[in-house]
């Protein structure tokens, strides 16, 4: 085995990065790689070429990066995911590598644009939302702050469904990310792992300490390796984005092909290719199925085998595990991989039970992103029972060990045990994934201030008891290159032209800003900037929409998963409840508005689907009232993803964050638009409570109850009919829409989704109106002053460095990895 390093071989010198290198280099790739000549070459012959060109760059520091660790023992981070939300790539690798200028001269004197070719590149939607996307933040920051670490997920041919909107409705088609080839990727045929399920255990010695088992499965396929190296920050370090594709092991039974059944031949290659086929379109809730449960280990026992091979492979020795690796759980989705290492290590490697436990727990560690019940991961046990016979064993023995130990501490009732347990004993028998992942875990985090203790009183109470120390919070962050420096160029100009170019290695010299805040001509400049931003926006909506919208008017968006607990529904109606005011008061001064909405729905959550249709009814009608034109105007554009959010979140004027509090988790996507100037109007929700700390709460415009006030309305089971009674604007918002003022075609359309409200409000979208409506019309109030609102903006920016994913990183590296 000589795969470590040999000093006898040095790397190759690296490419030239100077403009002539790289023209000669994009030549090349499109001669010799993509077989075309310039005449005929067309615009993806030219984004493959560019591509290819661009990641030699990449692979320089790749091999460098990848001797060092292996040179210096490091230790590891290994990031497990079901979903990594990348979007593309091309102009966040060239960003990263400081290559803009050379590449644009190099291309210009080819005659191609850049920002066309970069257009044609598809966006990889391997994850729903929020978790997917901070997973993709954190691959770029682990590189950033030089942390060597892999990512691990799964290959899906099909990404998150494209949504088109069709006479108001979503409708959704699958989404071929790879139907141009992926120049990123390096298929390694050589890292193929078998994967096994169904079947059968064995005792095969029962004389020694612990009796040996094996398992005898039914059903065996392979995983295949594909790489993406991720590219840090001034090139830094490059890591690996490990994805796994499933293969058969005989692509074709020959003898049933001979015996004349063709279908029957490919059996094994259809069940193979099914596995990584599509990402379930869940982000928050249910996705339990079989075939998803099949996903997760399939990934999670892939991963494991791999980073059980690199480790002996380089240290032999199986006790320095927690010394040398840290796994890392984005959620309970890999959750199975505990009882994954565990077999491995008491099967495969003859370790005894107790220490295989002590080096599971030391060397796991997971994060928690929903509080919410219907995402709470658990398996019916006569399933788990099928697919793993061997891991249901385990889990009982993991949940014996810790049932008798729990039942030491004082104060551990029956009630307490039935909580803590490993397996749900109310009404049909379920193995707990939360469960699973916390005790089989050193650290268990949250993913904000809010969130994290909430997790200590509600879903983790008794595990928080019996382990204090384990729960810790990691405040969400986002990277600043993509959602600063790559996606608003023209802000960042301005910043680097007035305090320098520091901010870009470390957002929390953003602050200098603060001296600016109040100077007219930095103000200007950057009004100046968000109406640009503005203006490519509106050119966004005219070209896919035919909606015309005025870049002067104030951009209010909402932008995420359509959720009910993310109440686009409270955004809506208060969007009528406004129409209603301006017609009955059209000698008012309005402040002209366009409301923006973009977001998917889970395709079977039928509320979801039903509030798209409802902004879309709602946008036909004020759109075409001669009455509000030019005073408002609602736009709901389709197909909401990365790309998307990169053109709108520059162009916001006003932020809506505005969740059930106690609900959002942390969100993201409110860091995004306060770092590039956003006013948000938020409730004290997730990580909008520490923004609000940081950019001070007179550069936010807060309402609502509060996570407390909704607990204990909920408790006291509070009368949203009577609050709706009361508030003339609301009832009558409501009535128009039970009425079917919006849906002429089908009045009852919305009856049963505005009766939810009058009888349980498990939102309080009725709760928090009058408050929502109050802080929209503070937010005109604001907007009048513009001298006031360009300040408010200013400080947003100045104030937001701290939720960088670099500070994240740094914090989880320092707690909970060590490394
Ligand atoms: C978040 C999810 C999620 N929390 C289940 N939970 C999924 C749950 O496919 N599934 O089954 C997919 C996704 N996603 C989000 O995570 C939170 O709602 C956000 O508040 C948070 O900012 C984000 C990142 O931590």
């Amino acid at each position: 085995m000589s795969k470590v390093t040999n000093p006898d071989l040095p790397l190759p010198a690296p490419r030239a990065n100077d403009a002539q290198g790289l023209a000669a280099s994009i030549l090349e790739k499109l001669t010799y790689e993509v077989g075309k000549d310039t005449i005929v070459a067309r615009p993806h012959d030219w984004l493959r070429a560019i591509s290819l060109a661009v990641r030699d760059r990449i692979i320089d520091n790749w091999m460098e990066s990848t001797r060092r660790t292996y040179e210096d023992g490091s230790k590891r981070v290994y990031y497990l995911s079901l979903e990594f939300l990348i979007g593309r790539l091309l102009r966040d690798s060239i960003s990263n590598l400081e290559l803009m200028e050379e590449i644009n001269e190099a291309l210009e004197q080819m005659g191609v644009s850049l920002v066309e070719i970069a257009q044609l590149e598809p966006d990889a939607a391997l994850g729903n939302g929020g978790l997917g996307r901070l997973a993709a933040c954190f691959m770029e920051s682990l590189a950033t702050v030089d942390v060597p670490a892999y990512g691990y997920g799964i290959r899906y041919v099909n990404g998150l469904f494209r949504q088109e909107i069709a006479d108001g409705w979503q409708v959704e088609l699958p989404e071929n990310w790879l139907a141009h080839g992926n120049p990123w990727e390096f298929h390694r045929r050589e890292s193929t792992y078998e994967i096994n399920f169904g079947g059968k255990v064995d005792i095969i010695e029962e004389g020694g300490k612990e009796p040996r088992y094996e398992w005898k499965p039914s059903e065996r396929m392979i995983a295949e390796a594909y790489d993406t190296p991720v590219v840090g920050w001034r090139a830094k370090r490059v890591n690996t984005l490990r994805l796994w594709s499933a293969d058969p092991i005989d692509p074709i039974l020959l003898d049933k092909f001979n015996a004349g059944d063709h279908i029957g031949a490919l059996e094994e290659s259809t069940k193979a290719e099914t596995l990584t086929r599509v990402l379930y379109p869940a982000d928050a809730n249910e996705a339990g199925q079989e075939l998803r449960l099949r996903q997760e280990y399939f990934f999670s026992s892939a991963s494991l085998q791999d980073i059980l091979r690199r480790h002996v492979e380089q240290f032999g020795d199986l006790s320095l595990l927690p010394e040398k690796v840290a796994i890392h759980m984005n959620d309970t989705h890999p959750s199975i991989a505990v009882v994954e290492l565990m077999r491995l290590l008491i099967d495969i490697h003859g370790v005894e039970f107790d220490t295989a436990w002590d080096l599971t727990t030391r060397t796991f560690a997971y994060t928690n992103h929903t509080l919410l019940p219907e995402a709470l991961e658990s398996w019916p046990v006569p399933l788990f029972e099928r697919l793993f016979p061997r891991h249901m064993q385990l889990v009982y023995a993991i949940n014996a060990k810790i049932l008798l130990s729990a039942r030491k501490e004082a104060g551990t009732d029956d009630d307490a045990i039935r909580q803590i347990s490993l397996i749900d004993e109310g009404g049909q028998r379920r193995v707990r994934m939360g469960n699973l992942a916390f005790l089989g875990s050193h650290s268990v985090n949250g993913v904000s201030a809010l969130h994290t203790e909430l997790m200590k009183d509600t879903v983790f109470y008794n595990l928080h008891r019996l382990h204090p120390d384990r729960i810790n919070n990691k405040t969400n962050g986002i990277t600043p290159r993509r959602w600063l420096k790559e996606c608003n160029p023209g802000l960042t100009g301005l910043i680097r032209e007035s305090i320098g170019d520091a901010f870009l290695d470390d957002t929390e010299k953003l602050q200098a800003l603060n001296d600016l805040a109040e100077d007219s001509s930095f103000q200007e400049r950057f009004a100046e900037i968000k109406y640009q931003n503005k203006v490519k926006l509106s050119n966004l909506v005219g070209e896919r929409l035919g909606t015309r919208i005025d870049p002067a008017a104030m951009f209010d968006i909402q932008i995420k998963r359509i959720h009910e607990y993310k109440r686009q529904l409270l955004n809506i109606i208060e969007a009528i409840a406004l129409y209603d005011q301006i017609r009955s008061h059209p000698e008012m001064e309005w402040v002209p508005r366009v409301k923006l909405f973009a977001g998917k729905a889970a395709p079977s959550y039928h509320n979801a689907k039903l509030i798209i249709k409802l902004a879309n009814d709602v946008a036909r009608v004020i759109n075409n009232d001669p009455a509000v034109r030019g005073l408002l105007k609602i736009v709901f554009i389709p197909n909401y993803n990365v790309s998307t959010a990169e053109v709108m979140i520059p162009a916001a004027d006003l932020s809506e964050q505005i969740s059930t509090a106690g609900m959002e988790a942390s969100g993201t996507g409110n860091m995004k638009f306060a770092l590039n100037g956003a006013l948000t109007i938020g409730t004290l929700d997730g990580a909008n409570v520490e923004m609000r700390d940081w950019v001070g709460e007179e550069n936010m415009v807060i309402f609502g109850l509060t996570a407390e006030e909704v607990e204990k309305a909920r408790a006291d089971g509070h009368n949203p009919r009577q609050i709706i009674e009361s508030s003339k604007e609301l009832s009558q918002a409501l009535s128009a829409i039970a009425s079917g003022v919006f849906s002429h075609d089908d009045p009852g359309r919305y009856t049963d989704l505005i009766g939810g409200l009058y009888d349980h409000d498990w939102f309080m979208v009725a709760a928090d109106f009058d408050a929502f409506a109050a802080a929209q019309r503070e937010v005109d109030t604001i907007w009048n002053d513009r001298t006031l609102w360009n300040v408010k903006a200013i400080r947003n920016t100045a104030r937001m460095g701290w939720f960088s994913s670099d500070r994240t990183i740094r914090e989880y590296a320092r707690d909970i990895w060590r490394a």
